[in-house]
């Protein structure tokens, strides 16, 4: 059979993760509309009669800040490295500029097999996917270009044949009803990043970190989880919670919400934030938040 790892690599918020979940047909990494949103290499398993794909989602490519992104990028660099394939996703709907092009052309030369999915066709001029197959044809690359939408669903079987069949032949890297490297308790601290991503402005999902402090199954089937939103300033936290604690609440129950939808279990949810200044210029309080290693 066919078996191999795919390191999804692209810019920040091309849509790498919503192609991964669509194509793992699980959600294994959070989605949203800000850039930055994955912060670490996550594994998305799809196991099928005759072969086995390991995505390995990355952190988008994204210009640095603080040590934080340093360390996202060093993930992303760190994972493109040691794959059999690089599917490097592009955002069609954004335009294809100078820097795409480079950029494309850049992790081409590293000699991993490569294809490009052209994503996001959905919401663009169709007339456009041509033009912009011809440019980078016409700028050297040479890889397969798949135009699809991951919202919408189409073209990803030619997608998923055209990473098939560069995979080398092996057995199987993990057993068959795997689909995440990463525990439930990582996932459902990334569930309540995610609803933050989703309600506060740009500024205060970035500097957010969520520490679960217990996740405990109980013996009737339900789920109690504490746990710690960080943010990176006094004003910050005010923002997050809100008046009289409308926002946290808000967003705690979305939260909550799909952490049931995913442990399949009712959750008793209790929420704290946090204040440490300036926590992602802070390489302690970066690794004791869990980024930077393989494993949470
Ligand atoms: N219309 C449309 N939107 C999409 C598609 N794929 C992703 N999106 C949207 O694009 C945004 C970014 O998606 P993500 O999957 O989080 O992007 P990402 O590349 O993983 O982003 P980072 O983790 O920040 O690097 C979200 O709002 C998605 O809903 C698509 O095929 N069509
Ligand atoms: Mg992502």
């Amino acid at each position: 059979m066919k078996s191999g790892t795919v390191a999804v690599i692209g810019r920040a918020n091309a849509g790498k993760s919503t192609l991964v979940n669509v194509l793992v047909g699980e959600k294994v990494a959070i989605v949203s509309p800000k850039p930055q949103t994955t912060r670490d290499r996550i594994l998305g398993i799809a196991t099928r009669e005759t072969y086995q794909i390991v995505f390995a989602d990355t952190p988008g490519l994204y210009k640095r800040r603080n040590a934080l992104t340093d360390i996202m990028m060093k993930t992303t660099a760190v994972t493109s490295r040691d794959v059999d394939v690089i599917l490097f996703v592009h955002d069609g709907h954004a335009g294809l500029h100078e820097e795409d092009i480079a950029l494309i052309k850049q992790y081409a030369a590293l000699g991993v097999p490569m294809l490009i999915a052209y994503t996001k066709i959905d919401i663009m001029p169709k007339e456009r996917i041509p033009a912009d197959v011809r440019t980078l044809y016409e700028a050297g690359v040479s890889c397969d270009v798949y135009p699809v939408s991951a919202r919408k669903g189409q073209n990803l079987a030619r997608l998923e044949a055209g990473i098939v069949a560069a995979l080398p032949e092996g057995d199987r890297l993990f057993p068959d009803d795997v689909v995440s490297d990463k525990s439930e308790k990582f996932m459902v601290a990334e569930l309540m990043r995610e609803k933050i991503l989703l309600k506060y402005d740009e500024e205060i999902p970035h500097g957010v970190a969520v520490v679960v402090n217990r996740f405990e199954r109980r013996e009737n089937g339900t789920c109690a989880i504490d746990l710690d939103i960080v943010c990176e300033k006094a004003n910050h936290k005010a923002i997050l919670i809100g008046k009289q604690g409308a926002a946290l609440k808000e967003v705690a129950s979305f939260a909550r919400a799909d952490m049931e939808k995913f442990l399949g279990a009712k959750v008793f949810l209790t929420v704290y934030v946090k204040v440490r200044e300036d926590w992602r210029d802070r390489a302690r309080l970066i690794r004791e938040f869990g980024y930077g290693e393989e494993e949470r």
